[in-house]
């Protein structure tokens, strides 16, 4: 402790600040999450957003976040800078308060979109209670003002260290190693997030800057375009069914709405909603107001021009699902005291922006479709081909209804079920093909496991159309062996008819995704991941999705054995089994296949319950690998290895 403090008496303030950073030491993840690598990178983000603020509140243009030498982080902006005079209640300058009190971000809060118990919005005292140290340089009034803190104290009194002409606020922190797992940022993941943030606050200048090595990245994200340039980017791997985006942007009333829309030659939708500029994953009552707008506008679009033309004899309704085929949308509202729900709290709760979404989305749609008729046109032509292959689809589904209806062959053949009737016992290993499935059928406890290979290819979701999915015989095997149904449409409140997807009838509570350890094994699974996300997201929601941790090393020492799951756990064994004799024959066996194993093996390894490790499936890492396989639609077959290679990774980020 400096002197200057240590000769201060501890005013009630000081103990208050004291335990307030205390309670954020003690248990990390209430504030940030978790101590991984994602509330580690969470901490950037809380700086990046107290400047977004300062920019949206119209005061700054610029923030360049840099990762140093030394590890740590810093991030500048040209704001008019943090208050530095003397806080009344406190006794101590503004800026000072805003770095050590807890949720003091709100006493200065300028009336705009802060955002409460959401996942940001924390404050930056926090970030500081987490760091091993921080710094923060203002400059304000001609002067730059500074002070350091350790692990949220602070080491001196503000000081002014120098002039300045200009205004804006730096601060600099070093992530705290005793909480955190691990302290090394990712480039990728924080430009990821940067670049997010320039599209949907247009015209912000974000910089980014790797100089922990010479020749490390850079990055500068200004989009002028905003959102529309945000569904450029998205769309970089699609062909545009129209060139022009739609785009709504209304900023009367209490909620300001800001839509930006195309549709393209794919399947699916991809509509990305944003609340405070937070990826609300999980939708909410703006995502229903949007997909209500949407139906609405485009149906009234289409009978007030006369564009649905059917054939003699048809019947077709034009559905919510049949305008979002294809669709790409951006949907970013603003709401004063958003209320957060959800498993992830990323599902917007509040009720009465529903409303106003669904009116202004509504109206801004139809404008734009009388002053554009040939881009309503388009759209109006693909949903009706949309609504002809849902009838397609619906009697595909009919017969696999039918066929498992058809008494006790109802399984598919190649299923080896378990003998437990009760799912919340009953695993089901969806496994690559024919000789790991044999291992595995013969190593499972048959009472609780299932085994149903994979022989065939698995059809890739994210660009098939319905009806060629559920033809597609890997797919009507894992949906009969589920027993859960499929599909069925979704209306405006994400609400389904009864006789489609059940959960409740949902045979097994584990469905554990079993591959190889290499690129096809990843393709695999990444396949699999995206029929999941794409046409079950119930099962992945409920938590019933798993991926099993197979080794990808055998250790072996004489009649010793071990196993190793990744590289640094196999230098580890042979470091162990070498201690006591360097020259000692250590054997090492890299698995490729699941094959590779004998049955005893792989129960051993990757499916004893008392043993195994799975890792549970998250939305977002599911979402991650429906992304990848969109930006492989249209590539070519060696491009697309490479980018499975690549991003193979994305395994290793779930959360166990
Ligand atoms: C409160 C009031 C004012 C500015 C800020 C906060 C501010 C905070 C941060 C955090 C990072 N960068 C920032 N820039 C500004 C404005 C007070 C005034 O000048 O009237």
């Amino acid at each position: 402790m400096s002197d200057t403090q240590a000769n201060k008496n501890y005013s009630a303030e000081n103990i208050k600040v004291l335990e307030g950073l205390e309670a954020v030491r003690k248990r990390p993840a209430m504030y940030i999450g978790d101590v991984g690598k994602r509330g580690l990178h969470h901490l950037v983000y809380e700086v990046v957003d107290n400047s977004i603020d300062e920019a949206l509140a119209g005061y700054c243009s610029r923030i360049i976040v840099v990762f140093n030498k030394d590890g740590s982080v810093t991030v500048e902006d040209n704001g008019r800078g943090i208050p530095v005079d003397i806080h009344k209640e406190e006794k101590k300058p503004a800026v000072e308060v805003v770095m050590t009190v807890l949720h003091a971000g709100g006493k200065f809060d300028k009336g705009s979109y802060k955002v409460s118990g959401g996942l940001h919005g924390v404050g930056v005292s926090v970030v500081n209670a987490l760091s091993e140290w921080m710094w923060v340089e203002v400059k304000r009034d001609g002067k730059v003002h500074r002070q350091e803190y350790k692990i949220g104290e602070p080491q001196t009194d503000l000081k002014t260290v120098g002039t300045a002409k200009k205004t804006g606020t730096k601060v600099c922190f070093y992530p705290d190693n005793n909480i955190f797992k691990t302290i090394g940022f990712e480039y990728d993941i924080i430009s990821e997030r940067l670049r997010e943030l320039a599209y949907l606050n247009k015209g912000i200048e974000i910089q980014l800057k790797d100089e922990r090595s010479e020749d490390g990245e850079s990055d500068v994200f200004k989009f002028k375009g905003g959102l529309s340039d945000f569904v450029k980017y998205l769309d970089e791997h699609n062909n545009p069914l129209h060139n022009k985006i739609i785009t709504v942007n209304r900023e009367d009333g209490e909620v300001p709405v800001e839509v930006a829309l195309r549709y393209g030659n794919t399947y699916n939708d991809n509509i990305l909603t944003f609340v405070n500029n937070i990826n609300t994953i999980e939708g909410g009552t703006h995502l229903s107001g949007f997909r209500s707008a949407l139906t609405r506008a485009m149906n009234n679009h289409a009978s007030k021009n006369n564009l649905i033309k059917t054939k003699k004899n048809e019947k077709i309704t034009l559905t919510g699902e049949d305008f979002r085929e294809g669709l790409t949308a951006i949907v970013s509202v603003k709401v004063a005291e958003p209320q957060f729900e959800g498993q992830t709290k990323t599902k917007l709760g509040n009720g009465d922006v529903k409303g106003v979404v669904d009116k202004v989305v509504y109206e801004g749609i139809l404008d734009f479709l009388e002053q554009n008729p040939s881009i309503g046109r388009k759209i109006i032509e693909k949903a009706l081909l949309a609504a002809r292959s849902r009838s397609a689809a619906r009697k595909a589904r009919e017969l696999i209804r039918r066929k498992s209806a058809l008494g006790g062959s109802s399984l598919p053949g190649k299923l080896s079920d378990c003998s437990n009737r009760d799912p919340v016992f009953c695993e089901l290993y969806l496994v690559e093909g024919d000789s790991a499935g044999g291992s595995a059928k013969q190593g499972r406890d048959r009472r609780t496991q299932a085994i149903l290979p994979l022989r065939g290819k698995v059809i890739n979701s994210e660009k098939a159309r319905v009806d060629k999915l559920l033809s597609n015989n890997e797919v009507q095997s894992i949906i009969t062996a589920l027993g859960a149904g499929f599909g069925g449409s979704e209306d405006e409140f994400g609400e389904k008819s009864p006789g489609d997807f059940d959960l409740e009838k949902l045979r097994y509570h584990k469905i554990i995704i079993m591959t190889d350890a290499d690129v096809d094994g990843s393709h695999i699974r990444t396949l699999l991941l995206t029929f999941f996300y794409r046409k079950m997201k119930e099962v992945i929601d409920g938590g019933y999705l798993y991926l099993a941790l197979p080794p990808l090393y055998r250790v072996s020492q004489g009649k010793k054995e071990s196993y190793a799951y990744d590289d640094n756990e196999r230098d580890l064994l042979i470091e162990r089994m070498k201690k006591d004799n360097k020259n000692t024959k250590v054997g090492i066996q890299r698995y490729k296949g699941l094959g590779e194993m004998n049955p005893g093996q792989l129960w051993e390894t990757t499916m004893d319950p008392e043993k195994r490790t799975l890792m549970k499936v998250t939305v977002e890492s599911a979402a991650e690998a429906a992304e990848t396989f969109q930006n492989l639609m249209g590539s070519d077959v060696e491009a697309r290895r490479g980018f499975i290679e690549r991003n193979a990774k994305f395994v290793v980020n779930l959360d166990v």
